[in-house]
């Protein structure tokens, strides 16, 4: 029986993370942890698979043999604009846990505008008791753009909470309960939308779309007047100084944002310091190692037991 092809892992996520979710993953399989000084500047031609997050970019000059790229996340981008990327199946990360911490997060954000958590936290701080005007979720529009595997789920769950919800794709979606819009159509979905949630990948399309043009397109008319914007998608989406701008003016009330054009924001962006800014760095769905290699070794077994792989990004369209 020829001996099963090796696995490459290259995934700049917690080193110790990686280390305890490989103990025991891959069973009969070798693994090549590029993270282990061990394997540096080894060959790695005559292997199949990859599980790469934010690789070098001479992996794949490196493994110039690889029949089945995996994403340690389910974003793609960071795979799609590596040098010299082999025309073989790319798979993206779908996983429970991965979608369920995204809804925790979309949801928590959510609920932090509303209740006006920074408000409180701020007249905590000066020992200041003070009630102000309380909406309920009912009141919000919070609008999705994106409705893919987060973003279906992170409608859910606001519907759950009592928020109204919409949402808008490239194509179109019915979901029960949620009033969804698609592609022209964006200006009509931005028009209801008082909080507005970016669970969109980075394509060609997406790159910049969270502009000053699409914020002046927000609702003024909740709850709250301006708008909130709240990214969990991808920093590429967004334009940072036109957000900036959009606080300054009031355009927007109030963000949160877990991604960012560059990334470790740096030290002296003005982020930081605004009031009505909610950063994290980009841990909104952290993945979870020990289901991501579980999920790759799925794939694997199907793959060399002839039946398709899942959850394959549509190179052309980007994700
Ligand atoms: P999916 O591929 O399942 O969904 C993507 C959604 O975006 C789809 O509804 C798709 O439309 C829509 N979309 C794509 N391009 C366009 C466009 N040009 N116009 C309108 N809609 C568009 O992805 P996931 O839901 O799994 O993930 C979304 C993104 O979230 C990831 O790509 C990643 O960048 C980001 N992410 C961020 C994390 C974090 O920690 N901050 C963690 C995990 C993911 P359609 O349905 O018509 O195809
Ligand atoms: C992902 C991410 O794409 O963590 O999974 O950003």
């Amino acid at each position: 029986m020829p001996s099963k092809s090796p696995v490459i892992v290259d995934l700049k996520f917690i080193p110790q993370e990686v280390e305890a979710a490989l103990k025991g993953a891959f069973a009969g399989r070798e693994v090549i942890n590029l993270a282990d000084v061990a394997h540096q500047g080894r060959a790695l031609s005559g292997i199949d698979y990859a599980v790469v997050w934010k690789s070098d970019p001479d992996l794949f000059s490196r493994a110039p043999d690889l029949k089945v790229v995996f994403s340690g996340g389910a974003g793609v981008d960071h795979v799609l604009t590596l040098p010299g990327l082999p025309a073989v199946p790319l798979v993206r990360f779908v996983d429970r846990s991965l979608t369920t911490r995204m809804s925790e997060w979309v949801v928590m954000n959510c609920l932090m505008h509303l209740r006006q958590h920074r408000a409180y936290e701020t007249r905590a701080k000066a020992h200041v008791w003070e009630d102000l005007s309380q909406p309920e979720a009912a009141d919000v529009t919070v609008g999705v753009m994106g409705l893919g595997v987060l973003g279906q789920d992170a409608t859910h769950k606001l519907r759950i909470m009592g928020f109204k919800t919409i949402g808008w794709s490239r194509s179109k979606k019915e979901i029960d309960g949620i009033e969804t819009f698609a592609g022209d159509e964006l200006d009509a979905f931005l028009g209801c939308t008082d909080f507005l949630v970016g669970l969109l990948p980075l394509t060609d399309e997406t790159r910049g779309i969270f502009n000053a043009q699409l914020f002046s397109k927000l609702s003024r008319s909740g709850p709250f007047g301006a708008p909130v914007f709240i990214n969990g998608g991808r920093g590429g989406s967004q334009i940072g100084a036109d957000i900036l701008a959009a606080l300054k003016s009031g355009v927007l009330g109030a963000a949160s944002l877990d991604v960012f054009e560059q990334e470790p924001l740096t030290k002296d962006s003005p982020f930081w310091d605004m009031d009505n800014v909610y950063i994290t760095p980009h841990v909104a769905a952290s993945s979870d190692v020990k289901a991501l290699f579980a999920h790759v070794e799925q794939q694997i077994n199907r793959f060399e037991s002839g039946l398709s792989l899942e959850h394959l990004v549509d190179r052309k369209a980007g994700y």
